[in-house]
């Protein structure tokens, strides 16, 4: 095989050719595997909605045998991708909210940010007065609880936003409502027999995917702030070259961060350590992969293995005590990649069940021994590990991660003029875009897509954004992308255009700024609001854009939507399934302009979507210029 048809990362070229030596199977002979992917499938024109079907869509068959045409099966096909990944943010937060509920001065989990609890709180018209920060929080986690099936009422986040996106959703009556509604609206909906209209199922899908981005993501990203201490710059390393050759390895993989925390704790226990050290090894390394990885590099600095496409690569080190994981972006093909070698793969989440691996159930209630359950096995593992089947590649690319936006406003503050103007705000920031010693900011977020060489399309983007004085955000495995590739070290700056270049060393940053998990990208939400009311504008109108060049997933299509939803354009590297409906990809391209003043743009050759993104945020710098 052509390894560099396949993916740019050298460290993926070595274990590719060991996995070859081992014989072991990886994502990669799979794609290669499938010599064409199914048509009907990649259009979105396949309805297996009910038992009649499968209903192909083709010139001579064009509607399926109720009578739905390419549209509705498009459309309903699109919404239920908007439902899938809405469901999975969302679910995550509401376990981040049940901890809360938890929480306890003397228990697993404690309160560490209390003056974003009390913020929360307030804005949430609690009593936060002479009280307890317990009883605040509890209070405040009820509240987030009721926000999954309240019968009445809209999203409490939305007033986060401009009150003229506010007016947006208003007059385009898309203010999601109770999340748990919005998904069981789209699946009722789209069952046999309801909504055959293409408008409509984008109106719902509209609606549904801001129930993610504008609660369950912020939600998620707010209570875990308050339990696990808001991110704040850190210095980390990225790539598997993390790995360490005479430590416990154990890889954190996965996405809520309840478990990965107390994994940390419990690395961290005298007793455990003791023990590894018994056992023979210098010590335990921790290291993430996927948005568990991102959670616990932005908390702590533990160091970045790889990101989506690297978790087999990860195993076939052979160097993996342990791979524990929660929920989301698990290949069910690490059992059999983890039997090649002694690497136990232990799953936690009665939500994500595995056939062939460990399964240590995790609960919050007994997290701390849970964790230490979970680490000892991996301490145990070490004497298993066969020297002769190791080998730990050597690139790894050092990084500065953790920018929450209060982290962001922080490094801002290093050039306010303390007699002129308040520190504390995005002003900077806004002044460097009006300006246009920035062009504008582009939010790259997203996954690894097998049907494109892997990193590439992240890399060639991001280069190319921030060569022309686009600052970027990233989350996800797009961020994981760029901190391996070194964009995350602040000497990338060398990259930059002048102007970002000068900005970057003003400020102290890295032109390319991790801002967390998937999850986080209602970080980039609350700050493209904030730049927005400092310049009393709606969001549609600063030169910001979404940018998902290798996205894969439900939650990558639910993402895509509520960013567009918000007025930021977004521009994708992989055509979603919806070419089979002419009359979808003109609504998605240009009929959500009038709704909501954003659309999506696809191009799958990662220099013209750049080049694409450039121009037109040069475009929209005339709200700036006029
Ligand atoms: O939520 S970027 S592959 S890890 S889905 Fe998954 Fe995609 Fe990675 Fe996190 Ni997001």
């Amino acid at each position: 095989m052509d390894k560099k048809m396949l993916t740019i990362d050298l460290n993926s070229h070595v274990l590719l050719d060991k996995a070859e030596r081992d014989g072991v199977e990886t994502i990669y002979d799979r794609k290669l595997g499938f010599k064409a992917q199914c048509g009907f499938g990649l259009q979105g024109s396949c309805c297996r909605i009910c038992g009649m079907g499968p209903c192909r869509i083709t010139p001579k068959t064009p509607r399926g045998l109720c009578g739905a045409d390419e549209h509705t099966i498009v459309g309903r096909n699109f919404a239920r991708m908007v439902a899938g990944g809405t469901a999975a943010h969302s679910d995550h937060a509401r376990d981040i909210a049940h901890t809360l509920l938890l929480s306890s001065r003397d228990g697993n989990y404690q309160v560490k940010d209390e003056a974003k609890l009390i913020a929360l709180a307030k804005d949430w018209d609690v009593e936060t007065e002479d009280r307890d920060i317990y009883d605040i929080a509890h209070e405040v986690a009820e509240i987030a609880l009721m926000e999954f099936g309240k019968p009445f009422g809209v999203s409490r986040f939305l007033k986060s936003a401009p009150v003229q996106r506010q007016q947006v959703w208003k007059d385009a009556n898309i203010e999601p409502r109770a999340i748990d509604r919005e998904i069981a609206t789209i699946m009722h909906s789209t069952h046999v027999g309801c909504t055959a209209d293409i408008d409509s199922l984008i109106h719902l899908s509209l609606r549904t995917s801001l129930s993610d981005g504008w609660c369950g993501s912020m939600m998620g990203t707010r209570l875990s702030d308050i339990l696990f201490g808001t991110p704040t710059p850190r210095e980390t390393e990225a790539n598997l070259g993390v790995l360490e050759q005479n430590k416990v390895n154990i890889i954190l993989h996965g996405h809520e961060p309840s478990l990965s925390e107390m994994i940390v704790l419990a690395s961290e226990d005298p007793e455990l350590v003791a023990l590894a050290k018994e056992q023979g090894a210098d010590g335990i390394n921790l290291a993430g992969m996927c948005c568990t990885g991102n959670e616990v590099t932005m908390r702590h600095g533990v160091r970045i293995a790889g990101d989506f496409h690297q978790q087999e690569l990860a195993i076939i080190t052979g160097a993996v005590e342990a791979m524990i994981v929660d929920v989301q972006c698990i290949f069910p093909a690490l059992a059999r990649v983890a039997d090649c070698y002694h690497t136990k793969f232990i799953t936690t989440s009665p939500k994500a069940k595995i056939t062939g691996s460990t399964y240590i159930e995790f609960k919050e209630e007994e997290a701390f021994d849970n964790a230490k359950q979970i680490v000892r096995e991996a301490i145990l593992n070490f004497k298993n590990r066969d020297k002769s089947k190791v080998l730990i590649p050597e690139l790894k690319s050092t990084g500065t991660v953790g920018y929450s936006v209060e982290a962001v406003v922080g490094q801002l503050d290093r050039v306010v003029n303390s007699h002129i103007d308040p520190a504390g705000t995005v002003k900077p920031l806004v002044d460097c875009l009006t300006s246009g010693v920035l062009r504008g900011a582009a939010g790259v977020v997203g996954c690894n897509n097998a049907r494109v060489v892997s990193n590439e399309s992240h890399i060639t983007v991001i280069k190319e954004l921030i060569k022309n004085d686009i600052i970027v955000v990233a989350t996800g495995c797009a961020a994981q992308a760029a901190a391996k590739f070194g964009l995350m070290d602040k000497s990338a700056r060398k990259y930059a255009g002048k102007g970002l270049a000068t900005v970057c060393e003003l400020v102290d940053i890295p032109p390319v700024l991790h801002l967390g998990s998937c999850v986080d990208i209602s970080r980039i939400l609350d700050v493209v609001s904030a730049c927005a009311k400092f310049a009393d504008m709606d969001m549609c109108d600063l030169p910001v854009v979404g940018v998902a060049p290798e996205w894969m997933s439900e939650k990558a299509v639910a993402i895509g939507t509520y960013v567009v939803a918000s007025g930021i354009d977004t521009y994708l590297g992989i055509m979603p399934p919806v070419g089979g409906s002419a009359k979808t990809v003109q609504i998605l391209t240009e009929g959500l302009k009038d709704i909501v003043g954003a659309t999506f743009t696809v191009n799958e050759n990662p220099q013209e979507l750049a080049a694409t993104i450039i121009s037109d945020i040069e475009k929209k710098r005339v709200h700036f210029e006029a």
